[in-house]
């Protein structure tokens, strides 16, 4: 690898480094109160690096069916619902331009569970780190099949957080 092709990498180390413009602290819901995680949205000039830390998700123990969660931005301001859905408030995916699932602005990669840990760093241009704030980010029980609509059959929300401006010098 030359001088050149390592100047044109994407900045991901200094990037993580540095403070992100807003934050999302997710907690889980009545069925999964032992979730928690964050999410950290850094704004770059080629788009939002999002950086998702999960701990505590459900896991299991059967082989071949390692747990990957489906993991939206949702248009919704609020965490809150109902016995049969504990995050309604959070609404359906974050879609201003009005385009099919999976190319709403809030569809993301979704997670891989690693016994109860989802780590994951993506870059995303389908939005602005100001575009999303007071949203919701929310994880959901099943993987999102990229194919159905209106959401990719991804199952129950079993963790939800709103998207918040990062007023701190940090974190
Ligand atoms: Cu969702
Ligand atoms: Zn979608």
């Amino acid at each position: 690898m030359n001088y050149q092709s390592l100047c044109q990498q994407f900045p991901i180390v200094p990037i993580l480094q540095g403070i992100p413009q807003a934050i999302a602290n997710l907690s889980g819901s009545p069925d999964h109160p032992q979730i928690t995680g964050t999410v950290r949205l850094y704004q770059t000039k080629n788009g939002v690096i999002v950086y998702a830390d999960i701990r505590n998700l459900p896991d299991t123990e059967t082989l071949c069916q390692k747990k990957i969660f489906g993991f939206h931005i949702h248009s919704g301001t609020a965490c809150t619902g109902d016995e049969m859905d504990p995050f309604s408030a959070a609404m359906s995916h974050d879609n201003p331009d009005n385009c099919l699932h999976p190319y709403h602005a809030g569809d993301l990669p979704p997670l891989f569970g690693n016994h109860g840990i989802a780590v994951s760093v993506f870059l995303t241009d389908r939005f602005s780190v100001s575009e999303v704030i007071g949203k919701t980010i929310i994880i959901h029980d099943a993987p999102d099949d990229f194919t159905t609509q209106p959401s990719g059959n991804s199952g129950t929300k079993i963790a939800c957080g709103i998207i918040r401006r990062n007023t701190r010098m940090c974190c």
